[in-house]
């Protein structure tokens, strides 16, 4: 049995759409932060005794459809036929209000491919995670990610961006609402792609803030990394809500929460904020401010989490 761990990630400039959605070929670049505190660990076992792929989630047998097909292309890759149990614990608390694909692809990636006897690269583990799930791309690499949008399989991969900052940054994450959201992001991010009239400018824009993201990262530029974060997740909620049928995952206290950061922001505390394909919203702020920006939100907001930047995917056993 082989056993890893991936933490999950948020994305600073956003991956919104699929130019290719076999290959999970992204239309856009996109750079991250690697969390600390929220991962998933999975094992998996290779057992020729099985006629089909077991899957166990949080101690339950949970269908393992996805799963399977993520190991039809590990089992394909190693040459193998056995099926597997994978048994896997989100350490990501839906009370977070964070995903946990990009952590559990990340991991199953790590651990199916160690399990089945293949030892692959950093990039080619972030190829193989990218095909369960894009953002899980990223959660294999530590700290600050980039995923270069590339043009085929071997050229969509993540790697850590050149220089990390030294600062330290940190993200308060403000709980609007755990439940499950009403549209996926697959679903979302493609009627995005086929509706909003402003998709071709979202992916100029986004794509455009990569290099000032990474100089500003390398620069320990915290006004400009906020600045570039908080266009890149505005602009991608302003083109689903263009869409037809207009996606929004906005709700009412969402906007209570950004008023927030903005009043924040305006009373000189360092404060940015970004969303991902829900309601709850991260704010990305520097270690000293941290306090002030708990206890502001805690005013509305019963759950409020501070996380920090966290490392790359690792077998554990
Ligand atoms: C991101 N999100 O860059 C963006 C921003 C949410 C909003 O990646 O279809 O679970 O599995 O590739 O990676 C969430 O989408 O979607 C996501 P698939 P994924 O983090």
């Amino acid at each position: 049995m082989t056993t890893a761990r991936a933490h999950t990630n948020i994305a600073l400039i956003k991956y919104w759409g699929k130019k290719d959605p076999d290959l999970m070929l992204p239309y856009t670049s996109s750079l991250s932060m690697t969390l600390a505190d929220y991962y998933t660990e999975t094992s998996v076992h290779f057992d020729a005794s099985l006629d089909a792929d077991q899957f166990y989630l949080d101690g339950r047998q949970t269908p393992a459809a996805k799963v399977s097909a993520f190991l039809d292309l590990v089992r394909q890759q190693a040459g193998r036929q056995e099926f597997a149990t994978v048994t896997s614990a989100n350490h990501v608390p839906t009370t977070a209000g964070l995903a946990s694909s990009a952590s559990a692809y990340a991991a199953l990636a790590l651990a199916a491919s160690t399990a089945a006897g293949m030892e692959l690269s950093a990039t080619e583990l972030s190829r193989l995670a990218r095909r369960g799930s894009g953002s899980a791309s990223r959660s294999i690499a530590g700290g600050f990610v980039i995923w270069h949008r590339g043009h085929d399989d071997a050229t969509s991969y993540a790697e850590p961006v050149a220089t990390q900052p030294t600062i330290p940054i940190r993200m308060v994450v403000v709980l609007v609402n755990g439940g499950q959201k009403a549209v996926s992001s697959r679903a979302g991010m493609q009627n995005t792609v086929a509706t909003s009239p402003f998709y071709s400018s979202f992916v100029t824009s986004n794509e455009a803030a990569i290099a000032p993201m990474q100089t500003a990262l390398a620069n320990n530029d915290f006004t400009m990394i906020g600045e570039l974060a908080e266009a890149s997740s505005y602009q991608m909620h302003a083109t689903m809500l263009a869409a037809k049928p207009a996606l929004s995952y906005f709700e009412p206290k969402t906007i209570t929460a950004l008023q927030h950061v903005q009043q924040l922001r305006q009373a000189g505390i360092p404060a940015y904020a970004t969303m991902d394909a829900g309601p709850n919203v991260k704010i990305l702020t520097l270690a000293p401010f941290v306090d002030r920006i708990v206890s502001t939100l805690r005013q509305d907001f019963k759950t409020v989490t501070v996380t920090q930047p966290g490392p790359a995917a690792t077998l554990i056993d």
